[in-house]
């Protein structure tokens, strides 16, 4: 309860942070994006990391709070880039399966945009396929009017999750995320690249770009470029960092 009150607190003091994570195309090493990162520290318990708030989020409802929190603030950021240079990446945001559900998520998401005055090509909303379980033609309208507007999508932790793979050719995804674990494996021996490599070229088939997570070390990174990966994120570039020192560091690359 105390948890509760002090993060519903957190969002309407606006003491949550977000933190950002490049995107780096394997071939060229250039910037092409990143991902926001929540974070949160009260004064008290100290740094708590969203693998502990997010789902007592989801459980006490205040998910929906957070996730636009994090949409605005990203907005906002965006905005002041787009102020600062001639700001042409997207920035991918995570999106609970628990909001994205709600049925006036696009709504309101078109609502934070225009009140930030940002266009949805600055943006990549990043599902997990928990958000894809027994999908619907709600879902499937949902998806294709976020891609009309102009929006790109993501899917998260690719190979983690227990849904089938059907809504991979019923919906128009952009791009899909290897999870870390998989990268983790990859030199551990023949079946590792073996994953890696046929996620890739599933991904592939589907005409969709793909993204490693979680990239350490050189030799991963070459392993992913050998098997065409595009684009990578991890790091081996950089950890997730706050919006000044993620400006001083890549500006000159947006
Ligand atoms: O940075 P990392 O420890 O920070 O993130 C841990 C997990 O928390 C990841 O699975 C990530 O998807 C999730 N996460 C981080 N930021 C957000 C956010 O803003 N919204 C949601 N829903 N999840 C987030
Ligand atoms: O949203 P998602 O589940 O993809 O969140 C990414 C998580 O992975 C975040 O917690 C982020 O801080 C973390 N992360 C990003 N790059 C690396 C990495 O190279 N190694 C490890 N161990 N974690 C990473
Ligand atoms: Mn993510
Ligand atoms: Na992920």
């Amino acid at each position: 309860l105390i948890f509760e009150s002090k993060l519903r607190h957190a969002i309407k003091e606006n003491t949550l942070e977000l933190h950002y994570q490049p995107k780096i195309d394997a071939k060229t090493e250039k910037l092409i994006g990143m991902e926001a990162l929540l974070r949160w520290r009260d004064p008290e318990l100290g740094q708590i990391p969203p693998s502990e708030f997010i789902p007592f989020a989801e459980e006490c409802g205040l998910i929906h709070d957070i996730g636009e929190w994090v949409l605005r603030n990203t907005a906002l950021q965006i905005k002041e880039w787009e102020q600062q240079s001639d700001f042409n990446v997207r920035v991918a945001v995570n999106i609970s399966p628990l909001h994205f559900k709600k049925v006036d998520f696009v709504e309101r998401l078109v609502k934070i945009m225009d009140e930030t005055k940002v266009r949805p090509e600055h943006l990549e909303i990043e599902l997990t396929e928990m958000s894809m379980m027994d999908y619907n033609e709600e879902l499937i309208n949902k998806i294709n009017e976020l891609k009309k507007l102009g929006f790109t999508i993501a899917i998260d932790d690719f190979g983690t999750g227990y849904s089938s793979l059907g809504y991979l050719k019923e919906f128009p995804i952009d791009t899909l995320k290897i999870d870390r674990t998989f990268i983790v494996n990859i030199n551990q021996g023949e079946s590792g690249i073996a994953m890696v490599a046929a996620i890739i070229s599933l991904a592939h088939a589907l005409k969709l770009k793909v993204v490693a997570e979680g990239v350490e070390t050189d030799v991963e990174l070459e392993i992913l470029k050998r098997y065409n990966c595009e684009y990578v994120q991890g790091y081996y570039y950089s950890k997730p960092l706050n919006a000044t020192e993620f400006t001083s560091k890549f500006q000159n690359e947006f």
